[in-house]
C-alpha cells in the first residue's frame, strides 16, 4: 500500500466507491466519470504501478486479473462483448499511477478507437 495512493485509500475504504467486486486480491468498483453504460474499474489491491512495473513476483497477480475481469464482467451481465483497457504511462493517458484494467460495456464500440 502507498499512502499518497488515491486507488490504495480506495481499497483502504479511505475514500469511497462504488464496490462492485473484491476478493483477497482484487477490488472493482465503478469508475467516477464513466464513458460508457457499464464503466468499472479492476485493480489489485497491492500497489503496482502499472504493467510497464510488473515483476516475475505479480505473475500471479497478473494472470489472476483477467480471470477477475471475466468474472466481473459475468456479474455485471455483459454477455454480448466488453472491452478492456489498461492505460499505461502518460503518454498513453494514464492518470492514476496504481494499476488498473478499466472494463467498458453496454454499448456498440468502434474499432480502432485510438
Ligand atoms: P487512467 O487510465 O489512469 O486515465 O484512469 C483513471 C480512471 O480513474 C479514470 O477513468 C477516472 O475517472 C477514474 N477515477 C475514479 O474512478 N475515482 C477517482 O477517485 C479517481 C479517478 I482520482
Amino acid at each position: 500500500m502507498m499512502d499518497d495512493c488515491i486507488f490504495c485509500k480506495i481499497v483502504k475504504g479511505e475514500i469511497p466507491s462504488t464496490k462492485v467486486y473484491e476478493d483477497e486480491q482484487f477490488y472493482a468498483f465503478k469508475d467516477i466519470a464513466p464513458v460508457a453504460p457499464v464503466h468499472v474499474l479492476i485493480i489489485p489491491k497491492k500497489h503496482i504501478a502499472g504493467i510497464a512495473s510488473l515483476t516475475e513476483a505479480d505473475r500471479p497477480i497478473a494472470a489472476n486479473m483477467l480471470f477477475v475481469i471475466q468474472k466481473v464482467a459475468a456479474q455485471l451481465g455483459l454477455t454480448d462483448g466488453f472491452r478492456v483497457v489498461f492505460n499505461t504511462g502518460e503518454k498513453a493517458g494514464q492518470t492514476v499511477h496504481h494499476m488498473h484494467a478499466h472494463l467498458l460495456g453496454g454499448k456498440e464500440m468502434a474499432w480502432p478507437g485510438v
